[in-house]
């Protein structure tokens, strides 16, 4: 018998709205959809007249309301920011004690908090869930971090972990070949419930700062084959291939080799060497750095990602720089094979810096909001259907696993005993780019933050020595307990006299 009510909604058919309602649709529930123009809507039912559990369309939001079945379940899928707010003050008038409402875009996990508060202070559940991976994630899984109430978490489990990335519940690599109507069957879902109010888009909001980190990093190991040693794109691409099948197995290192080997369909060149270089950006990188820097917590190597976008946009000036500012006429001269093999360690010891700034981050942030952030789960949703999808995070998955309580991934052996071996390659290639002049700003600060990390003593005496002489700002001492603070009487500077 068909049903009376859909399972579920959808607000908003852009592109991943299409995409995650078809998703949902193709794991056998009803799903009601709604958008501001209704032209889309009309469109997209249209194309989709038979799905396992049908799309229904809708042309108001009480239509869409009650198309639903009780408790309501609504996703939200529109711009982050002030759209949200609207669609979410369209609706409320509109719901009933105990609906939940579910913001699957790109929101500030503030915004998040914000919002559940004050849906709750009227009996409503509020879910913000991150979504990653894309057009093609939400057609055929994506990674979905989902924060808010338990119970809400819940009622909507079933539909999450059915539309989710699934992973081989041995390997942890990605379940692909989906096709519409036929989704994967089995394995293990990439979605877990990650806390209360914010925590979902927080943790999302991590994901892609890593996802900056880490596509920056893939183009300083480019830069660097290029600039030291002159490979042409083609050959870069079949070094990418042959590093996708080790350690470094990624969807954006698989992705690179593709893009590294397509051709420009017009001018027959390699496609990457028409694209202009300066690279966009949304502002979830800008979120996690200036979140960074609010908190207190060393992130500087996704911050150096965020600043190399910035670089990169001001090309009319560089290209003005480059005609006056001069760096050395050193070449490397040394082995090829050497140098490559250097460059993917230095690529791989970055990561693992780049990623343990982005776990250190999500540490302080569930003190500072009262979460309960599992990382082990957090890893493990991350290794199929998101941007950042990657063997490596079985690694992280195993880490976690051996010590929750982890205090920073290069404190865990395997990551320890491979940062060991591999850092002489990685020092290698950042003497070798500073000495040759090829920017490798994520590559240098990654290695900075090893430095500093496991430095038991860092310059900061000479600093606090400093801020107390002109601030009286108090230092303790190393042969005091922490937490006692001196201060001595400084000699008064000397000071140019001035003439009267
Ligand atoms: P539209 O098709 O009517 O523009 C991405 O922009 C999605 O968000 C689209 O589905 C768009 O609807 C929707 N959207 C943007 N701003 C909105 C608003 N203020 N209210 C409702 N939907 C909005």
């Amino acid at each position: 018998m068909p049903k009376s009510h859909s399972d579920i909604g959808l607000i908003g058919l852009a592109v991943m709205g299409q995409n995650l309602a078809l998703n949902i649709a193709d794991h056998g529930f009803r799903i009601s959809v709604y958008n501001r123009t209704t032209e889309k809507t009309d469109k997209f039912v249209a194309e989709n007249p038979r799905t396992p559990g049908g799309v229904v369309g809708t042309k108001t939001l009480e239509e869409f309301v009650q198309s639903l079945a009780k408790p309501r379940k609504m996703i939200i899928l529109v711009q982050a920011g002030k759209a949200t707010d609207a669609v979410i003050d369209g609706l409320v008038p509109l719901l009933e004690q105990g609906d939940i409402v579910i913001d699957g875009g790109n929101a500030l996990w503030t915004d998040t908090i914000r919002r559940e508060k004050a849906l709750a202070v009227k009996g409503l559940r509020f879910i913000g869930s991150g979504v990653s991976g894309g057009e093609e994630g939400a057609r055929f899984g994506p990674s979905l971090m989902p924060g808010g109430e338990f119970a809400a978490w819940q009622e909507l489990k079933p539909i999450w972990e059915a539309v989710a990335a699934k992973v081989d519940a041995k390997t942890g690599k990605p379940l692909t070949g989906a096709t519409p109507g036929k989704p994967v069957v089995g394995g293990v879902p990439c979605t877990t419930y990650i806390g209360a109010n914010g925590a979902g888009h927080y943790v999302k909001m991590i994901h892609n700062g890593i996802e900056y980190g880490d596509m920056q990093m893939i183009c300083e190991a480019y830069a660097l084959m290029q600039g030291l040693l002159g490979l042409k794109a083609a050959e870069m691409g079949a070094i990418f291939s042959e590093w996708n099948a080790g350690i470094l197995d990624s969807f954006l290192i698989e992705i690179t080799a593709d893009i590294l080997k397509q051709k420009d369909p017009s001018s027959k060149k390699a496609f990457v060497d028409i694209v202009l270089d300066t690279a966009g950006q949304k502002g979830t990188g800008k979120w996690t750095s200036t979140n960074a820097l609010d908190m207190g917590v060393p992130a500087p190597t996704i911050a150096e990602a965020v600043f190399a976008r910035c670089i990169s946009a001001i090309k009319e000036e560089r290209v003005a720089a480059s005609k006056i500012l001069k760096g050395p006429s050193k070449k490397y001269r040394g082995s090829k094979q050497a140098l490559i093999t250097a460059i993917h360690d230095a690529l791989y010891c970055s990561k693992i810096c780049s990623y343990a700034q982005g776990f250190q981050l999500m540490r302080t942030a569930q003190k500072e909001y009262g979460w309960t952030l599992n990382f082990g789960e957090i890893s493990q949703i991350w290794r199929g259907g998101c941007i950042i999808r990657a063997a490596f995070l079985q690694k992280i998955t195993e880490a976690y696993a051996r010590n929750p309580t982890l205090a920073n991934l290069l404190l865990d052996p395997y990551f320890n005993k491979t940062v060991k071996k591999a850092q002489e390659n990685w020092r290698k290639v950042i003497s070798l780019a500073a000495e040759c002049g090829v920017a490798a700003p994520t590559f240098s600060s990654a290695l900075a933050y090893y430095d500093s990390y496991r430095s038991a003593r860092l310059p900061a005496n000479l600093l606090q020595a400093q801020r107390d002489f002109f601030g009286a700002h108090t230092y303790e001492r190393t042969d005091q307990p922490r937490g006692k603070f001196f201060h001595i009487d400084w000699p008064e500077p000397t000071r140019p006299q001035i003439a009267s």
